[in-house]
C-alpha cells in the first residue's frame, strides 16, 4: 500500500529562495526558543532546521542583540529565523558543560555593564575576571556598582577606589537604585541609542536598575539572602529592553562562574596597568613572580599595585594558556584527522582508477 501511495501535494510550500524574508532583532531567548522584533512587533521565533543542522558551534545559533533574516507564518504570528547578519560585537563566556566551549550571551552590544553590589556582592577578583570577558567582546565595559545606600559606613570611598584602579579605562559608576542617587550617570551613558549588556552575579541588581531606566517593572527582581547578600537566580533568560531614553538594555540571569574566554588580549587591556609597569622590570621576558628588578614587585612594595591584583592575573592568564593548549590541541587533531580522510580518498581513488584501467 505504502508503495502505491503519492507523494503529498505539495502546491502551498514555498522553497527558501521564494519565501519573502525580512530583518529582525533577536529580543529574547530561552532553551532554543526566541522572541524577535520585526516590523515593530514582537513574535516568538524558532531557528530554522537548516540553521541547526548546519550550526558547527553554538556561536553559529542566534543570541539576543543579533540582526537575523527570517520569515513570516501562521499569518505573520509566528518567524523563523534562517540566517544570522554578521555581529559587530560579542560577549562570550566558556561555557560551564566542561566542553569549554564559548557561550555567547548578548550581540552587537555597545557597552557591557558590569554590575555589582557595594553590599556583600562586591568582590574586585571577580570584577577584574568579567573586565577581560568583556574588553575581549569588541564593546565598552561600564563598571555599575549599585546599592550604594548599602554600602558599609565609611567604605564608599575605598571600595570606588578599588574598582577604579581594577579596571583601567573603564568609567566606574556608582549608584542606588532605591533612591535614584547616581542614574543620570547611567542614563547618559545609554545617550543617542546604545545598547547595553547587563553582567554580574545573582542578586546584584541589575533586573531593579533596568526597572528604573525603564520606569516600570519590566522585569522580575527578587530579594537576596540575608546571610550572604546571595541572589536566587530571579532572572532566568536574556531579554532586551527598549528604554524611553532611547537606549536598549539586555538583562541577564545571574552568573555563578564567569569563565574567560580564549584571547590574551582582553587580558592586556584589562590589565594593562601591569604592562605599563612591566616596561621598567630588568628582564625584557619578566614574568613577575620574583624575578630580580621587577617593577612590578616593586609596585606592590610601594603599595601602589595590590598584591591581590597580580595574583589575579597570574591566575586568568594560567586559565587563557590552559585554555589555548587546548584549542590548540583539538585542531591538531581535527587536522590530523581530515588528513587521515583526505588520503583515505585518494587512496579509494587510486583502487577505482586501477579497477576501470582493469588492473
Ligand atoms: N537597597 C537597595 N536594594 C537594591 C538595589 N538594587 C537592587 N536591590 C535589591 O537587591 C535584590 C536583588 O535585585 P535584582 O535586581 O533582582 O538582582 P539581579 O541582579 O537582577 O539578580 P538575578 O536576576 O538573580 O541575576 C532585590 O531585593 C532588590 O530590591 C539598590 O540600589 N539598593
Ligand atoms: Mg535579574
Ligand atoms: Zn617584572
Amino acid at each position: 500500500m505504502v508503495c502505491g501511495r503519492r507523494r503529498p501535494h505539495r502546491g502551498n510550500k514555498k522553497t527558501m529562495t521564494e519565501q519573502k524574508l525580512s530583518v529582525a532583532l533577536v529580543t529574547s531567548e530561552q532553551r532554543g526558543m526566541f522572541t524577535v522584533l520585526v516590523d515593530g512587533r514582537e513574535l516568538p521565533a524558532t531557528a530554522a532546521g537548516k540553521l541547526v543542522g548546519e550550526a558547527a558551534s553554538r556561536l553559529d545559533f542566534p543570541v539576543v542583540g543579533d540582526d537575523a533574516e527570517v520569515s513570516l507564518h501562521d499569518g505573520g504570528l509566528k518567524a523563523v529565523i534562517h540566517r544570522v547578519l554578521p555581529r559587530r560585537t560579542i560577549l562570550l563566556r566558556k561555557g560551564l558543560d566542561g566542553s569549554g566551549e564559548a557561550q555567547p550571551l548578548a550581540a552587537n552590544i555597545d557597552k557591557v555593564f558590569i554590575v555589582m553590589g557595594l553590599d556583600g556582592n562586591y568582590n574586585i577578583a571577580r570584577l577584574e575576571r568579567v573586565l577581560v570577558a568583556a574588553w575581549d567582546s569588541g564593546a565598552l565595559p561600564v563598571v555599575v556598582l549599585t546599592k550604594k545606600d548599602l554600602c558599609p559606613a565609611g567604605e564608599l570611598e575605598a571600595r570606588l577606589a578599588a574598582a577604579v584602579l581594577a579596571a583601567p579605562g573603564a568609567r566606574v559608576l556608582c549608584l542606588s537604585s532605591l533612591t535614584g542617587d547616581g542614574l543620570p550617570e547611567v542614563e547618559a551613558e545609554l545617550a543617542g541609542g546604545a545598547r547595553c549588556c547587563f553582567v554580574g552575579s545573582s542578586g546584584a541588581g541589575k533586573s531593579t536598575l533596568l526597572n528604573r531606566l525603564a520606569r516600570r517593572e519590566a522585569a522580575q527582581t527578587g530579594a537576596v539572602r540575608e546571610d550572604d547578600a546571595r541572589g536566587r537566580h530571579t532572572t532566568t533568560s536574556r531579554q532586551l529592553y527598549l528604554l524611553p531614553c532611547g537606549g536598549q538594555v539586555i538583562d541577564t540571569p545571574g552568573i555563578r562562574e564567569f569563565g574567560v574566554e580564549y584571547s590574551g588580549e582582553g587580558l592586556a587591556v584589562s590589565f594593562k596597568d601591569i604592562g605599563v609597569l612591566a616596561e621598567g622590570c630588568r628582564f625584557a621576558d619578566c614574568l613577575h613572580t620574583g624575578e630580580p628588578g621587577c617593577a612590578v614587585a616593586a609596585a606592590i612594595e610601594a603599595g601602589t599595585l595590590p598584591a591581590e591584583r597580580l595574583e589575579n592575573y597570574h591566575k586568568l592568564r594560567r586559565e587563557i594558556e590552559r585554555q589555548e593548549l587546548r584549542t590548540d590541541l583539538k585542531k591538531r587533531l581535527e587536522a590530523k584527522r581530515k588528513q587521515k580522510s583526505f588520503g583515505r580518498m585518494v587512496r579509494n581513488i587510486d583502487e577505482e582508477k586501477r579497477r576501470l584501467r582493469g588492473g
